[in-house]
């Protein structure tokens, strides 16, 4: 050991010596084998053992379980093995819900008395390099007519459900815990802060950010170093899955249990639509009493997300799983199903499509987590030079999901799925408007476009379903995508919770025109007999009662195509290919408690 450090060695605290031994002992020389005798470096020498403990102290089993695996998965990659091997795809029955029926607005009630006894979890540590967006997702506008992002979006959800599943009682605060990581943390922190956390007490959120991992640079899993700087290892992303491992080491969990919580609620980044899904699919939980549930939505052969799947094992095993969009065609096509990746008579996959919206129950899930301290299955995707395998074209690390979750789990564990509409329940912002315009007719864009349309068909359809006349959508290319255009309605998640207490808020005959715009900002707010064509926002404190009524009629805000190269144009609106110009609008405040009527 002394031969590869020399008297750098000495340098070293005995935990630090411990460390170096470590890697020694599994095949990491190389790490030092150009480091100069003491007196020349020390303080890169220090930085990189201050790396090395950080990489080892924030995976489960430290750095010689991460290269362990490393070794394993390499070899499996390098065999062609299929981690599927042994497995049958075959489509897995799950709960289908239909947006207004009795059943779903049943689990809709349900699921919002469970919600006092929830926590949730957004995984936001991602760069979103598919958007291309500078800045951190969670900072975009959900849609432009409020300007509202997500991240506020996410927070008056939260709070709105804990408002309502309190009924008046003492309110309980729902905890909310983001994943952050060093490409987001900082901007994550900043935007919450210099917004008052939304509205949220800032006791109620806590950040926990992931580290990345080190990279591996051949079979061996022998550590890469920074091409330029010799006292750093190469790090990139973990994946989403470090969640799991975060919650478990924060000791979060367990102060979560002690308090009586009873489910985990785990999100993505960009989906305006989610919480749409949330009351329902929380009332599937608590009902059917799974321990893990999965929100999926009907998918699209090839489309972008993963496809829930059950397999089973030649020995028996089976499981409910996703499988990621990247092997799913390969692992049908391997077993029997010669077209891969197709769609069904009904234009879509057999397959439910993975939203990745996870809903544990926090029971089990630590009992789990402390068996496995939070480690997931993990994968690796290293790009080889060539069919020899031998070597890398660059370095590559391990990854895990979070969705592998349950892969662990034993076979007694209830995993369920609950399938509902997408125009309700999904609606993410991930591709750039380029590669948007290239996706395959019929499939979904899942732009900043496609996003925020589908908030305005969402709700445009929920009012349709209560009985207000609203006008049809006209076609529209936008950032060369083809979307349909609804009036522009948007509400506040206090005001439309769920279906019934949307239902309860409008009475009477009441129409839309389809250039109209409609915000309704506050939660007593009525909609009785009202013509709209045009544009009408209502603002009103909570304790202020509104009836709006009569008919509003004017210029309205017109929508104006935006081109997505156009440097002129803020990038937000570049990215969706349109902006409103504001012509002339009602715009009603309403600031004092009291009844009020709106009647133009
Ligand atoms: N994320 C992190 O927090 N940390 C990371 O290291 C990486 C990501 P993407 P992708 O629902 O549409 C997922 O990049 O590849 C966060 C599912 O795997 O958007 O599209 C990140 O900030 C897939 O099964 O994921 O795939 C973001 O919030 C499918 O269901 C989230 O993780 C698909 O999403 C997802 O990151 C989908």
């Amino acid at each position: 050991m002394a031969s590869t450090l020399g008297d750098n060695f000495s340098l070293l605290s005995p935990k630090q010596q411990e460390l170096v031994k470590m890697l020694l002992d599994n095949g990491q020389e190389h790490v030092f084998r150009d480091w100069p005798g003491p007196g020349v470096d020390d303080d890169k020498k220090k930085a990189f053992i201050d790396q090395v403990t950080r990489l080892d102290s924030s995976y489960p089993g430290g750095l010689q379980a991460y290269i362990k695996n490393a070794k394993q998965l390499l070899a499996d990659s390098k065999a062609g093995k299929n981690p599927f091997d042994g497995f049958t795809p075959s489509v897995p029955t799950g709960e289908t819900l239909t947006f207004a029926d009795e059943n779903f607005i049943k689990y809709e009630e349900a699921g919002v008395q469970e919600a006092q006894k929830a926590a949730f979890v957004l995984v936001a540590g991602g760069l979103g390099e598919r958007l291309g967006y500078s800045g951190i997702k969670v900072a975009l506008p959900v849609e432009t007519t409020t300007g509202t992002c997500f991240l506020q979006h996410y927070i008056e959800y939260i709070l709105a459900l804990q408002e309502a599943s309190s009924q008046g009682k003492n309110q309980t605060q729902i905890p909310f815990v983001i994943m952050t990581s060093d490409d987001t943390h900082g901007r994550t922190l900043e935007l919450l802060e210099s917004n008052s956390y939304f509205g949220m007490q800032p006791k109620q959120v806590t950040l926990l950010k992931q580290e990345k991992v080190a990279c591996l640079e051949d079979n061996d899993a022998r550590l890469a170093l920074d091409p330029q700087n010799k006292y750093q290892i190469q790090t990139k992303p973990h994946g989403h899955g470090d969640v799991h491992s975060l919650l478990y080491s924060s000791g979060i969990l367990k102060v979560w249990n002690d308090a009586g919580l009873k489910w985990v609620l785990f999100f993505q980044d960009t989906n305006g639509l989610l919480f749409k899904a949330i009351p329902s699919a929380l009332g599937v939980s608590a009902t059917k009493q799974y321990h893990v549930n999965s929100l999926a939505v009907p998918r699209k052969a090839k489309e972008a997300i993963g496809g829930i799947t059950k397999l089973t094992h030649s020995d028996g095993r089976s499981m409910v799983i996703n499988v990621e969009y990247n092997q799913l065609d390969p692992l049908l096509r391997a077993s029997g199903y010669p077209d891969g990746d197709v769609n069904a008579e009904n234009g879509y996959s057999p397959f439910p499509g993975n939203i990745n919206q996870l809903i544990l129950e926090l029971g089990p899930y630590i009992e789990e987590l402390s068996r496995t301290g939070g480690a997931i299955k993990e994968f690796v995707n290293p790009k080889y030079k060539d069919a020899s395998k031998n070597e890398f074209k660059s370095s590559t690390r391990l990854e895990c999901m979070m969705q592998d979750y349950p892969k662990t789990l034993p076979p007694s564990a209830r995993v369920g799925f609950t399938v509902m509409d997408a125009w309700l329940a999904y609606a993410p912002v991930k591709n750039n408007a380029e590669d948007a315009a290239k996706v395959p007719k019929g499939n979904p864009y899942h732009s900043a476009t496609s996003g925020e349309m589908s908030i305005y068909r969402a709700n445009s359809r929920i009012l349709k379903q209560v009985g207000v006349q609203v006008a049809d959508p006209v076609v529209q290319v936008l950032n060369g995508q083809e979307v349909e255009v609804w009036p522009r309605i948007t509400w506040k998640p206090k005001w439309g919770l769920t279906y019934s207490r949307i239902k309860s808020k409008v009475r009477g005959k009441s129409s839309i025109s389809q250039r109209s715009t409609l915000a309704i900002k506050g939660q007593n707010i009525f909609i009785e007999n009202l013509s709209l064509d045009g544009a009408l926002i209502i603002d009103a404190v909570d304790n202020a009662e509104v009836n709006a009524s009569g008919s509003v009629q004017n210029k309205g805000w017109t929508l104006e195509t935006v081109d997505h190269k156009d440097s002129k144009e803020p990038e937000v609106l570049r990215i969706r290919g349109f902006k409103f110009n504001k012509v002339d609008q009602l715009e009603a405040k309403y600031t004092e408690p009291g009844k009020f009527t709106l009647k133009p």
